[in-house]
């Protein structure tokens, strides 16, 4: 449809400037009125350098043995995979052509053996990534680690008229990776040792990544033979899901460009490195994909800042375009739309509202079959 494919050209061009081929890099925080006008307002990206140079956790958190001994007493939410994609698509059965969506299996664990376990985790073995996204800052690390960093952006703070909605921890490895997704929040998202990789497309580019409707089924992790076991939901429940693996292997990869001729063949997404002591503004219902690459004690450590986004015009729009079919032959599921007040009282992520829809049992899978 040339129309969206003009729209793609628009919003490329109105985020990243026509000069220009990188997204915008700011050598000191903004003032909340620049960030307002230049960044929030038009929904578009940035990164921020030197906007945590005061936190002590730069210096602090690189040394392990200083996370350990001050959570010492702490247990966490450690989340486990067999090969470092959480919330991410694997297929149903070993034999079976269709895809699930696979949560990771969920562990309370004592600091320090969790941070054991994501240094030397590996696939093969196990792949662990402390990554509870419900506010773990405040809830789990903040009593022992909250003097080490801000409890909110400032400046953000201001220019959003709130303060965060959830601050999330995230400790992980370079084989814990985070799959293509889009979140109902403004985000700030700070690194502070090693370095974040993201892959970004502006909600305009709904249609590119295929999303459908996947079964739920969480991993099972047996300690005593080292074994995961995928077990699907009962009663089944649908989560609305972005099919596109940027990276996919080599044996892979021609299939998965004959699937998703739209991303593979379209223009390509905004690549960005996020340095420790950056931070990186993801506006909200951008998708993103997120790798990491570890620093020198083989870990990357990042704290992010949710932040309501405003459900507003732009919101209906984007909803509006993802209501129409293209690229893809998908029946649309049978779902019932949140009214606007409780879509902004879908707090956290909450996988069921990615889209902002509740699925019915009765939708169609997201067999092949069914694709064509
Ligand atoms: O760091 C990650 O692995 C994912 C971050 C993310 O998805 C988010 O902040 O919304």
């Amino acid at each position: 449809m040339k129309e969206i494919d003009s729209l793609w050209e628009e919003v490329r061009e109105l985020s990243l400037g026509t000069s220009s081929t990188a997204i915008d890099h700011l050598h000191s925080p903004p003032t909340p009125l620049h960030f307002l006008r230049n960044y929030v307002s038009p929904n578009k990206p940035c990164i921020i350098a030197n906007a945590i140079t005061h936190w002590p956790a730069l210096s602090l958190w690189p040394n392990l043995s200083y996370l350990s001994h001050s959570l010492c007493h702490s247990s966490v939410s450690l989340h486990l995979t067999p090969h470092g994609r959480a919330d991410s698509l694997v297929p149903s059965t070993p034999t079976h052509h269709s895809f699930c969506f696979a949560s990771a299996n969920v562990q309370q664990v004592p600091f320090p053996r969790a941070l054991d376990c994501v240094v030397n985790s590996r696939p093969g073995k196990f792949v662990a990534y402390l990554q509870q996204q419900n506010d773990c800052f405040r809830t789990e690390y903040s009593a022992a680690l909250g003097s080490d960093c801000d409890a909110h952006i400032g400046w953000a703070t201001e220019a959003l008229g709130c303060l965060p909605e959830a601050v999330n921890l995230w400790i992980g490895n370079r084989f814990s990776e985070t799959s293509f997704h889009k979140d109902h929040y403004e985000n700030l998202y700070a690194v502070v040792s090693g370095k974040k990789h993201f892959l970004l497309l502006p909600p305009t580019d709904v249609h590119r990544l295929y999303i459908r409707n996947y079964p739920a089924s969480q991993y099972s992790y047996s300690e005593e033979n080292g074994e995961f076991k995928l077990e699907m939901e009962d009663p089944v429940r649908y989560v609305p899901w972005c099919s596109v693996n940027p990276y996919p292997s080599p044996e892979a990869k021609e299939s998965e460009m004959a699937k998703f001729p739209l991303y593979f063949n379209g223009p390509k997404p905004f690549e960005c490195t996020v340095n420790a002591g950056e931070v990186l503004y993801l506006p909200s219902m951008w998708f993103h994909h997120v790798r990491q690459s570890s620093d020198d004690e083989g870990c990357t450590i990042a704290i992010n800042y949710w932040y309501d986004m405003q459900f507003d015009v732009k919101y209906a729009y984007f909803n509006f375009l993802q209501s129409i079919q293209y690229g893809s032959t998908l029946t649309q599921p049978k779902c019932e739309k949140y009214s606007g007040s409780h879509v902004s009282n879908c707090n956290l992520r909450d996988k069921s509202c990615t889209d902002a829809y509740l699925v019915h049992d009765n939708v169609d899978s997201n067999q092949d079959s069914e694709d064509k």
